[in-house]
């Protein structure tokens, strides 16, 4: 329904749940208000667990990391999908990766330089981080491609930001997943930037939805802050997807409120005014705002579940530092299937050098 309602190139776009806590009511998706309260005490512990990752890469014990902050009701969208459906993300995805049942010290492991992090429980159906911007698209239209073979009921749910939606290999994805008409749901992060490059400089066209149109399927601009047009637009095009309808592509309009990565620092291009802006559109804030009105939330009860957040999250942090099992001699075993005689050569020579570089030159 949403997706005949809206029309990406008038730029319309749906929102159910307003800043005041207002709801469209006929709108509104089949989720519960007891689903909703549940997500939201799970989109704290993902909050807490996105502030942590950013302390723990502060005190030198975490790589680089992508932080969630602001994004969290687009991540939330991973909760829509069932057992057998697959979740294919992007890097900013550790919210989306954790409601699909991927454990939080897994994730953490991964972002502390240990590639098992990447060995993800099989069952879950989750792809591991693709850092290469754009790239998994296609690796989502690939399984796509694989569930309608098999005849099977099931769907992809791919994830990627505004700046890679300008990658040749997005056109690719999309225009193969239209022809065939895959059950796979493009699920693009318009976070407005691509870094520090706008969401201006990525595209003319007057929203990322409207492309859809181009490759013969829909589209559908939303509002990514507001959880019940997430869940509601990701259910429709879910459900459509396993029922042979095709694909879709959401554009979900959303803020970063973070750096792009621990490595980078935002106020080289956009000023702090500009973030305070956006502050109040919180999508938590506005989630609360919701529940209070329904005697679902209080100061009380916030205290015990960002308690109960703050807790989880360090018992995943002690996990993860505790089980960490990385072998830097792991980059030669795990990029390639067979080494080149470059990269053999280089192996050989790492470990001559007694594995940590006592000495040695690992090119
Ligand atoms: C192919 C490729 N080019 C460049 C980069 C460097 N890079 C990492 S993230 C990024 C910006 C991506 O922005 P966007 O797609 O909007 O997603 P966001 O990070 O905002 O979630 C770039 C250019 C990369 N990782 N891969």
């Amino acid at each position: 329904m949403y997706f005949d309602a809206f029309d990406p190139l008038r730029g319309e776009r749906l929102e159910i749940l307003d800043k005041e806590g207002a709801v469209r009511e006929e709108l509104r998706p089949p989720v519960s208000d007891e689903e909703i309260k549940r997500l939201y005490v799970r989109l704290t512990v993902m909050r807490a667990a996105d502030r942590t990752a950013l302390h723990l890469q502060r005190e030198g014990r975490m790589g680089t990391y992508a932080p969630v902050w602001g994004q969290e009701a687009c991540q939330a969208s991973a909760a829509v999908l069932r057992e057998g459906d697959w979740l294919v993300p992007s890097y900013r995805e550790m919210g989306a990766m954790m409601l699909r049942g991927v454990p939080l010290a897994t994730i953490y492991r991964y972002w502390m330089g240990d590639e098992w992090g990447n060995a993800l429980p099989e069952a879950l159906h989750v792809l591991p981080v693709s850092i290469p911007v754009g790239s998994q698209p296609l690796h989502a239209v690939g399984i796509a491609w694989a569930q309608q073979l098999r005849k099977q009921k099931a769907a992809v749910l791919v994830y990627f930001g505004d700046g890679a939606s300008s990658e040749g290999e997005v056109h690719e994805a999309m225009n193969f997943a239209g022809v065939f008409r895959l059950p796979v749901v493009f699920f693009c992060q318009n976070n407005h930037f691509a870094i520090s490059v706008p969401r201006s400089r990525q595209s003319a066209a007057r929203t990322i939805a409207q492309r859809a149109l181009g490759y013969g399927f829909p589209g559908l601009q939303l509002y990514g802050n507001d959880l019940l047009a997430v869940w509601g637009a990701v259910n429709e095009a879910l459900e459509e997807a396993r029922e042979g309808k095709g694909p879709k592509l959401i554009e979900a309009l959303t803020y970063r409120f973070g750096p792009h990565t621990t490595a980078d620092d935002p106020t080289q291009y956009r000023s702090e005014e500009e973030v305070a802006r956006n502050l109040p559109y919180d999508p938590l804030l506005r989630l609360r705002v919701y529940l209070k009105a329904r005697g679902l939330w209080s100061e009380e009860e916030e205290t015990e579940i960002v308690a109960a957040a703050r807790a989880e999250v360090e018992q995943a942090v002690a996990e993860a530092e505790s089980g960490i099992r990385a072998d830097p001699s792991d980059l030669f075993d795990y990029t390639y299937e067979t080494l080149t005689p470059c990269l053999a050569r280089q192996k050989a020579e790492f470990l001559a050098a007694g594995r940590f570089g006592q000495g040695g030159s690992h090119g």
